[in-house]
C-alpha cells in the first residue's frame, strides 16, 4: 500500500527540486522516502501517515525545549496578533540583543539577521572590511551555510552528496578561501606563516557538527586564538549550532576562548528564522550605517521570530537546564554504545551538551579523514531500522543529532531498547559489523 509520505514525495518532486527545500531532507544518502511531518509536540513528531517518532533532529538544532512548547507558542501568537513585520525597530529586538550580550559577553554589539547563512556571510564581509584583507581560512568538513566563500570542502549536505565544493562558485571567490584540516594546529600555523598578511579571518565550528560531531582537539582553538591575535586576523566562531546548545554561554564559554566575532542561529530563534552576528565593538562598528561594510534585511529582527527566540532562551535559563540536557544526552549515547557492544556491532557515540554523534567505527573520530572512514552503510542500515521503529535520526551519517529538554527518561530508554533490537537484527549483516 502506498503511504501518504510516498504520495506527497511524488507530488513534491513535480514542483520542488528533489521534492525538498534543503538537500539533506531528500533522504538521498540513506535512501527511501522522506517523512512529511504534520505535527510536533515535545520530543515527538507525527508524519502524514499518523506515525509517531521520537525526534533527534529537532529541526537541526532549534527545538531545544521540544516542539510547540506552550510558552513559545503563546509568545508567537501574542506577537503575531500585534503585526507580523514592520521593517522598523521594536523593543523586543533590543531585549533579544541584551539577552545575547548578557549570555555571551564576547558580543559587545550584535546584529540580528534571518538565518545562520546570512550571519556567516555577513561576518566574513565584516572581517574583510575590517582588516582590508581578502583571504578566509575555513576547515574541511565544517559547514557555515551556503555563502559562496564557504562552500569549499564544506560539510553537511555538501558532504553528504559528495559535492563539498559547489558548482556556481566563481574560482576567483573560491581562491580566496584557504581550506585546512580541522584539529591540525601545525597546518594553521604554516598558513599564517605563508600568507598571514592576506588572511582576513578564520571561521570555525568550535565543535564541528556538520561532519557528524567532532570535538576540538586540546589546544586547537587556543592555537587559532593565538595566531589570529598575532597576525591581526579576525577569529570567527560559528556557533549557529553550538550556541546555547552545548553550554549556557555557547562553546566559547565551554572552552574558555573569546573569539572576535560569533555567528548564531537555530536556538536563538526557537524554530523561527533568526540569525545573529556580533563581537568586538571596534569590528562591529564597521557595519553600516556606522561604518562602510554594508548589510541589511527587510525581515531582520522580525517581531514574531524574535518573540519565539526570547521565549525559548528564557526556558533555558531555569536552574540546571543544561545539566539535565547534558545528562539526558549522555545517557542516550552511553546506552547506544552499550547496546551495540552487546550485539557485537562496531559502534561508538559521544555527547556534547544537547548534541551527539554516532559513529560506526571503533573509536570516536577526531579528524575529517576518520569521520570519512566510518561505515556509512552501517549507519544507513541502522537509520532505517530505527526509523521503521519510530525513532527519527538525521538522514545522513554526517550530521550531528540533537536532544531536547522534552526528551524524558522513558523516551531515552525506549530509544536505547529500540537500538538494541536494531543492532541485534542487522548486526550480523557484514556491512554493519
Ligand atoms: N544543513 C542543515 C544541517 N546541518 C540541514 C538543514 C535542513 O535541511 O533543514
Amino acid at each position: 500500500m502506498t503511504s501518504r509520505n510516498d504520495e506527497l514525495f511524488a507530488r513534491a518532486q513535480r514542483t520542488i527540486p528533489a521534492g525538498v527545500n534543503s538537500p539533506v531532507r531528500a533522504f538521498r544518502s540513506v535512501g527511501g522516502t522522506p517523512r512529511f511531518f504534520t505535527r510536533g509536540e515535545g520530543a515527538y513528531l507525527w508524519d502524514a501517515d499518523g506515525t509517531r517518532y521520537i525526534d533527534y533532529v529537532g529541526s537541526w538544532g532549534p527545538a531545544i525545549v521540544g516542539h510547540a512548547h506552550p510558552a513559545v507558542v503563546r509568545a508567537v501568537q501574542d506577537a503575531a496578533a500585534g503585526g507580523l513585520s514592520f521593517g522598523a525597530p521594536t523593543e523586543l529586538e533590543i531585549v533579544l540583543a541584551e539577552t545575547l550580550v548578557r549570555r555571551m559577553p564576547s558580543l559587545e554589539l550584535v546584529r540580528l539577521v534571518s538565518s545562520g547563512t546570512e550571519a556567516t556571510m555577513s561576518a566574513l564581509r565584516l572581517a574583510r572590511g575590517y582588516t582590508g584583507r581578502s583571504k578566509i581560512v575555513k576547515f574541511e568538513g565544517c559547514y557555515h551555510g551556503h555563502g559562496d566563500s564557504l562552500l569549499v570542502k564544506a560539510g553537511s549536505g555538501a558532504l553528504t552528496f559528495g559535492q563539498p565544493s559547489s558548482a556556481g562558485v566563481p574560482s576567483a571567490i573560491a581562491n580566496e578561501t584557504i581550506v585546512l584540516p580541522y584539529n591540525d594546529s601545525a597546518a594553521i600555523e604554516a598558513a599564517f606563516v605563508a600568507e598571514g598578511d592576506a588572511i582576513a579571518g578564520v571561521i570555525v565550528e568550535p565543535i564541528a557538527g556538520n561532519m557528524n560531531l567532532v570535538m576540538p582537539a586540546p589546544g586547537f582553538l587556543e592555537a587559532l586564538r593565538a595566531l589570529c591575535h598575532r597576525y591581526r586576523a579576525v577569529l570567527i566562531f560559528d556557533e549557529v549550532m553550538t550556541g546555547f546548545r552545548v553550554h549556557p554561554g555557547g562553546a566559547q564559554a565551554r572552552f574558555g576562548i573569546v573569539p572576535d566575532l560569533t555567528t548564531l542561529g537555530k536556538v536563538i530563534g526557537g524554530g523561527m528564522p533568526v540569525g545573529a552576528f556580533g563581537g568586538k565593538r571596534a569590528i562591529m562598528e564597521k557595519i553600516a550605517p556606522l561604518g562602510p561594510v554594508y548589510q541589511a534585511g527587510t525581515l531582520s529582527g522580525n517581531p514574531v521570530a524574535v518573540a519565539a527566540g526570547l521565549a525559548t532562551l528564557a526556558l533555558t535559563e531555569t536552574p540546571r537546564f543544561y545539566d539535565r540536557l547534558s545528562r539526558t544526552t549522555q545517557t542516550l549515547t552511553d546506552g547506544l554504545t552499550a547496546a551495540a557492544r552487546n550485539a557485537g556491532v562496531t559502534f561508538c557515540a559521544q555527547a556534547a551538551g544537547g548534541m551527539f554523534g554516532l559513529y560506526f567505527a571503533a573509536d570516536v573520530p577526531n579528524t575529517f579523514e576518520r569521520v570519512m572512514a566510518c561505515d556509512k552503510e552501517g549507519f544507513n542500515a541502522f537509520f532505517h531500522a530505527m526509523l521503521d521503529a519510530g525513532i527519527y535520526l538525521a538522514p545522513s551519517a554526517y550530521e550531528a543529532g540533537f536532544v531536547s529538554a522534552a526528551h524524558s527518561d522513558e523516551d531515552i530508554a525506549a530509544t536505547i531498547a529500540t537500538a538494541a533490537r536494531a543492532f541485534a537484527a542487522v548486526g550480523s549483516d557484514s556491512a554493519f559489523v
